[in-house]
């Protein structure tokens, strides 16, 4: 049967004939699809794996208009290339840094912002918000309000950063509307572009994130997802190690610390996550069997492991790191 109506959650075409395809719901009548279904009233997860090509062609699509584009990303997962957007989207853009509730209380937000205002790629502002805590909402749709150009506003970033998190919030907060988005741990929450209408000024457009191939969030199972995913404030574990000890974070990766003076390694990853510390890596062949990457640090740097968070370290020395060979990891100045 040809049908135009989608699902509110997600935006997927709805279709009843079916089960196993994406958009199927036992009646048309529904709002939503049955994955949406299951995720919003039980919290059961379906995971999609989803080409970026058809992403892209949308994020295309935002750049051939003269919109305000909000880029949210997530504060844990900075991407190496914040930039890259840019080369898509040359549109006037607003980088919403989200999750500030897992970084410690401590770090200031002028700080973030100074941080990334550093890296000289041009958008409008930087601002931090939370969308779950509702911290800075107020603030960021006064900036919207002063950036727009028309009333449509496109928000973009990598899947799981809290964009529809963040449209729910706005939804919540300044519509009368009850439409709310899908939201959940997994990557690929939201599978097309999905229209709100806000007030008589404001309609905002949630689109599918990006896939990072290279986060660890595609590499393990539901289970390690919520694991991984921090839902409450990060309390950073601080280890001193010496030359020839190392760390153990799950079965996840093993950080070698080869050569250096004492040093300070500060995890910044989920309170879950238990990490273990070897006294003397050299009889302990643990995870040694997972691709080894060497990183000679410089003062003051984050080593950082997509999906799962980073390690602040202090001094400059020698690492080997052990992990899945398509997980991405780099080192870059501290952020903290
Ligand atoms: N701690 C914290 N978690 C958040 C915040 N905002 C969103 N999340 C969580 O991040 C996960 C992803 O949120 P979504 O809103 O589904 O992210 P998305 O960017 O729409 O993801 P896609 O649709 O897959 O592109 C969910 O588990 C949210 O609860 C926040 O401010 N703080
Ligand atoms: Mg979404």
């Amino acid at each position: 049967m040809n049908n135009e109506k989608r699902c509110l959650g997600c935006g997927v075409i709805l279709q009843d004939e079916n089960v196993l395809q994406e958009g199927y719901t036992n009646s048309l009548e529904n709002d939503i699809c049955q994955r949406c279904f299951r995720m919003k009233n039980y919290g059961e997860y379906q995971m999609v794996t989803k080409s970026n090509e058809e992403y892209l062609d949308i994020l295309r699509e935002v750049g051939k208009t003269k919109d305000l584009v909000l880029y949210v990303t997530d504060l844990l997962n900075l991407e190496k290339d914040i930039e890259k957007i840019r080369e898509i989207i040359p549109n006037k853009m607003i980088l919403v840094l989200n999750k500030k509730d897992v970084l410690p209380k401590s770090v200031k937000e002028t700080k973030l912002i100074k941080y990334l205002e550093d890296k000289n790629v041009f958008f409008e502002e930087v601002i931090v918000i939370s969308a779950n805590k509702n911290l800075n909402i107020d603030y960021l749709l006064k900036r919207i309000k002063y950036y727009q150009t028309s009333k449509n506003v496109y928000v973009v970033g990598h899947t799981n950063s809290g964009k529809s998190s963040l449209i729910n919030k706005l939804i919540k907060n300044y519509s009368d509307k009850t439409q709310e988005l899908t939201m959940s741990p997994l990557p690929s929450t939201t599978l097309n572009t999905i229209v709100i209408e806000i007030n008589d000024y404001l309609t905002l457009i949630d689109t599918p994130g990006l896939v990072e191939n290279g986060s660890l969030l595609n590499h393990v199972d539901e289970k390690m997802i919520k694991k991984i995913s921090p839902t409450k404030e990060i309390k950073p574990r601080t280890y001193q190690l010496r030359k020839n000890q190392s760390l153990i974070i799950e079965n996840l990766v093993r950080i070698d610390y080869v050569e250096g003076d004492k040093n300070s390694f500060t995890l910044f990853i989920s309170n879950n996550l238990k990490v273990k510390r070897l006294l003397n890596l050299v009889n302990n062949d643990e995870l040694k069997d997972l691709n080894k990457v060497t990183y000679n640090v410089k003062y003051d740097e984050d080593l950082v492991i997509s999906g799962l968070g980073f390690v602040k370290i202090v001094n400059k020395g020698v690492i080997n790191i052990y992990i899945n060979k398509d997980i991405d990891t780099f080192m870059r100045k501290s952020l903290i």
